[in-house]
């Protein structure tokens, strides 16, 4: 209850939301993410999403790719599974992929769809058709939200609980105003994007805000310029469908998600310094993160 507010987010909050993994857990009951990412040039993209929910505590992740891309995934990934999807010649998912996709969720508890998508046409129809048919919560990043830009109320027709993650440029592009508009205002964006979508938007950056469609904001204090490298926003992405898969709520979920992915982020820095960071490094101390939390 009580009026939705602004809040820091905290450690002790993280500490408290993290679901209990109980002694019988097994991993068909710690949550099953299917990540939709990947095309021919972006395979990174597609692999750091899915480590990030594995590292995250999820108890299975899949990741589907364009097929052309399944055998160069898979050698890349060892924990995780790969399925190939129907391609375009350009190496990205074709829009045929839907039903595939859709068949694929019917064993899901999550989707995490954009990272490293590419903007092609067919892709973008993918994109748009598929997202109001799904029927698990979802986290949309990247290229998932670029294929929304010029029709960001398909947003809206979610039924279900969503994240959306875009950095300043693609809340830009989403909302067809310029970039000065949304750095000079990232509060007022998120807060208006989270109330008109009826999503969790959260507005990647330093000081990453995660605003709620109950108008609650979650102000992250975690992280450094350090994450200012390619790949970072991904791991992000599937820190958060990895949370929702373990049960937690959309906005718990992006709001712990980016203070643990910042946290490792700053251990990472504290490692190897801030100008040699890699988002490898990130995924690789999130569970010295988790733990520090619990
Ligand atoms: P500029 O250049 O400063 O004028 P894009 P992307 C602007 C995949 N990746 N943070 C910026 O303006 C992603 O998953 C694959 C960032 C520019 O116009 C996507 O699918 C990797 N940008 C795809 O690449 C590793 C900001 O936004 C535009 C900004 C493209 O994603 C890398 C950049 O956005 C990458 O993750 C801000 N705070 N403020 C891989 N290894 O496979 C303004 N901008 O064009 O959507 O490019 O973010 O790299
Ligand atoms: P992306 O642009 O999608 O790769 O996402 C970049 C990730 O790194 C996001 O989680 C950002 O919040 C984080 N990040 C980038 N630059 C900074 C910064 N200067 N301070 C804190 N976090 C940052
Ligand atoms: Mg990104």
């Amino acid at each position: 209850g009580g009026t939705p507010g602004r809040y820091l987010i905290t450690e002790k909050m993280v500490r408290e939301w993290l679901p209990p993994r109980p002694a019988w857990a097994h991993k068909g009951s710690c949550g099953r993410v299917l990540v939709v990412a990947g095309s021919r040039g972006m395979t990174g993209a597609a692999c750091l999403a899915a480590l990030g929910a594995a590292r995250a505590g999820a108890g299975l992740v899949t990741l589907a790719v364009p097929a052309e891309l399944q055998d160069v995934v898979a050698v890349k990934l060892t924990e995780i599974m790969t399925v190939g999807l129907p391609g375009t010649r350009e190496g990205t998912v074709a829009r045929s992929a839907r039903s595939e996709i859709l068949d694929l969720l019917e064993r899901a508890d999550v989707l995490a769809i954009g990272p490293g998508l590419s903007r092609h046409l067919e892709t973008v129809a993918l994109v748009r058709e598929l997202l109001p048919a799904i029927r698990v919560p979802c986290v949309i990043d990247a290229d998932g939200l670029n294929a929304l830009a010029g029709d960001v109320q398909l947003l809206s027709r979610i039924s279900v609980p969503a994240v959306v993650t875009p950095h300043e440029g693609e809340m830009a592009r989403l909302l067809g105003r310029p970039l000065e508009e949304v750095s000079s205002r990232r509060l007022a964006v998120a807060e208006e994007a989270a109330a008109a979508w009826g999503v969790v938007a959260l507005l990647k950056g330093a000081a990453t805000l995660v605003a709620c469609p109950d108008g609650s904001t979650y102000i992250n204090p975690t992280g450094n310029p350090g994450m200012a490298t390619g790949g970072s926003g991904d791991v992000l992405t599937g820190v958060i469908a990895g949370l929702l898969a373990q049960g937690m709520s959309a906005p718990r979920a992006a709001a712990a998600g980016a203070y643990l992915h910042g946290l490792a982020g700053d251990m990472a820095a504290r490692e190897k310094g801030m100008r040699g960071l890699l988002a490898g490094d990130i995924l690789e101390l999130l569970p010295s993160a988790i733990a520090q939390v619990e």
